[in-house]
């Protein structure tokens, strides 16, 4: 193929194109009793959370995850969460708290500085960095139930210092949410937990309603309804990214193992049908042993259907003249997780321009980060990765300048201020300046 060809194919169409399958399709009819694109669907809960408040929140995890709660009931109790700590297994339990130790230990290197400089005649300029006050993360449920994502979301609002921490995650037909999830939640230092997903749950914390409270940031991956409605919302709150399905991207050359391209490859495939998984390689040989690897491992995968599924519709092998061109390739792609599995792969790092994480080496799979190492795994897709960065501790903080003058500074300034501001025709701008004499 040519380079151009190539592009095309690397480079993600916007998430809002995302036309929804049959089975959502359906759902939707019955819902609304009208066919309507996802875009619409959101329009409309958002709409309604907006205006009815509870009313409508409850209405919809009625009629969409089928659990009836009232106001009182659907947020979770001290008590089921500790008898979801009792009940699960232990050294998951123990797993998940070292894994929160490590994201917490690396997302401490990231808390920023407040810090003041000083200019000529006394002036001090400075910047405050503040926590937000109250933040909601989304946590997905049904099979896409993580509560490695609770620790990767909340922990970094603590970290910030955010006070309160809000998480809504949608509860199964009889109202229950997944105990590790709970825990998860527990450990990381969420504040208060609503059984709530989808639109109707980005609609009610971007507003608030009588139960839930309005936050100031919404972060969290989602569906498309999800993504949808973060993006709807987005002014009333703010939100961290809009994020898609995940992808992994491989840069491999001869030196690399076929088996652990293929796990990998593999690993990323089982999340989703909509998941992708691309290998770009210079060497032809592993090209053709990946594929045969994949096709091995894939039919001992208990998501094999997912994982197939995912592979069929999004599975690519790229072969590249060069390692060089294959990071290039690499780079128009802009992936949510690279692994750079060459011999050297520090000496192609000054080369990658775009992804969410890096992972470099044999022994660096995708899955120790999105556990264990403490880098955060809540990443841009779809291309975004130009332009989002990882979650981060800043993602919940907020930045204020400082200007502290003394006279004998603004003395000095007050004729060139004087001058802009004539210049702009604002004269009580102008005014401000003189009056302080001189
Ligand atoms: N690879 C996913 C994160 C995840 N993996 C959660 C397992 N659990 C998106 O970065
Ligand atoms: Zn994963």
């Amino acid at each position: 193929l040519m380079k151009e060809e190539i592009a095309e194919i690397l480079v993600k169409p916007a998430f809002d194109k995302v036309v929804l399958g049959t089975g959502a399709r359906a759902k939707v009819k019955d819902l609304f009793g009208e066919e309507l694109s996802a875009q619409q669907v959101v329009e409309r809960i958002v709409e309604d959370v907006r205006k009815e408040g509870d009313k409508a929140v409850l209405g919809y995890t009625k009629s969409i995850d089928g659990a009836d709660f009232t106001a009182d009931t659907m947020e979770v109790t001290q008590a089921e969460i500790d008898s979801a700590v009792e009940g699960i297994d232990q050294e998951v339990l123990a797993a998940l708290e070292a894994a929160a130790a490590n994201v917490r230990r690396f997302h401490a290197e990231q808390l920023p500085k407040s810090w003041f400089t000083e200019r000529e005649h006394g002036a001090i300029l400075g910047q405050k960095c503040t926590p937000l006050d109250r933040v909601g993360i989304y946590v997905p449920g049904g099979t896409a139930a993580y509560p490695s994502s609770v620790i990767m979301n909340a922990v970094p609002a603590a970290v910030a210092g955010v006070q309160e921490i809000i998480m809504v995650v949608p509860p199964d037909r009889a109202g229950r949410v997944n105990p590790y999830v709970l825990a998860a939640a527990r450990l990381a230092g969420v504040t208060r937990i609503f059984k709530v997903g989808g639109a109707q749950a980005v609609a009610a914390l971007a507003f608030g309603t009588e139960t839930i409270p309005k936050v100031d940031k919404i972060t969290g991956p989602g569906n498309i309804f999800v993504t949808l409605a973060k993006k709807a919302v987005y002014g009333h709150a703010d939100i961290d990214m809009l994020a898609g399905p995940s992808e992994i991207l491989i840069v491999a050359d001869s030196t690399a193992e076929p088996r652990y391209v293929a796990a990998d490859m593999l690993s990323q495939a089982e999340h989703d049908v909509l998941a992708s998984s691309i290998l770009i390689t210079n060497s032809a040989e592993l090209a053709g042993k990946v594929a045969t690897e994949v096709s091995a491992q894939l039919a001992e995968l208990p998501r094999k259907d997912i994982a197939a599924q995912a592979i069929e519709d999004n599975g690519l092998i790229i072969i590249t003249p060069t390692i060089l061109e294959a990071v290039e390739l690499a780079n128009l792609s802009a992936p949510e997780h690279l692994e750079l599995l060459t011999a050297e792969p520090f000496k192609l790092l000054p080369y990658v321009r775009h992804a969410g994480a890096i992972f470099m080496g044999p022994y660096s799979p995708e899955p120790l980060g999105d556990y264990f190492a403490g880098p955060n795994h809540v990443l841009p897709t779809g291309g975004t990765a130009r332009f989002y960065s990882v979650l981060n501790v800043e993602t919940f903080m907020k930045k204020t300048s400082i200007i502290a003058y003394t006279q004998t500074a603004l003395a000095a300034v007050s004729k060139e201020i004087i001058k802009l501001a004539e210049a702009e025709g604002l004269d009580a701008h102008a005014n401000a300046v003189r009056l302080r004499g001189n």
